[in-house]
């Protein structure tokens, strides 16, 4: 069973989840209307991922009995400079978020809540593999600098990134714990 303090604080990370939908959303975007089509396809799957984040706090909410709360979503950037400039912005919000779970985390082992605690393990996690995802692309954009063929055979390789739907996510949204 979930307290209220703990249901407001995971309605407001769900929050933090869509808007991470969105800004790699507009991202995909931007990457796909510079001519980087890997960009693009990097970003798009970063948006499905961010969706399941999102799912899985809303179906656990649910299935403990919480009332979820939908608020709204500000609008995320459209205007990049360049892939460079995305991806020193993906960093920076994914030390954020990182640091949004790390305080849910602590709130949970506060209020004595086990069950929100293993939960949230499954996140910090996921962050640690965000936060290296990110650091990798980026010490690769600063290698390549403004070396077209490089940039030309980075975007390749981003083309290759999959989205693999979690069992739950895939069963149409059952409860994911
Ligand atoms: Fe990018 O990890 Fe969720 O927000």
């Amino acid at each position: 069973m979930l307290n209220q303090k703990m249901v407001d604080a995971l309605n407001g990370q769900m929050s933090n989840e869509f808007y991470s939908a969105y800004l790699y959303l507009s991202m995909s975007a931007a990457s796909a209307a510079m001519g980087l089509k890997g960009a693009a396809n990097w970003f798009m799957v970063q948006y499905q991922e961010e969706m399941v984040h999102f799912m899985k706090f809303y179906n656990y909410v649910l299935s403990q009995g919480g009332a979820v709360t939908l608020a709204a979503v500000k609008a995320p950037p459209s205007a990049f400079k360049s892939l460079l400039d995305m991806f020193e912005q993906t960093l920076k919000h994914e030390q954020f978020i990182t640091k949004c779970i790390n305080e849910l985390s602590d709130l949970a082992l506060k209020e004595k809540d086990h069950a929100t605690a293993v939960l949230l393990q499954w996140y910090v996690t996921e962050q640690v593999e965000e936060e290296a995802n990110d650091n990798d692309v980026l010490a690769r954009l600063r290698l390549v600098g403004k070396d077209g063929n490089g940039l030309f055979m980075l975007d390749k390789d981003l083309a290759t990134r999959i989205f693999t739907p979690p069992p739950a996510t895939a069963a149409g949204g059952a409860p994911a714990a």
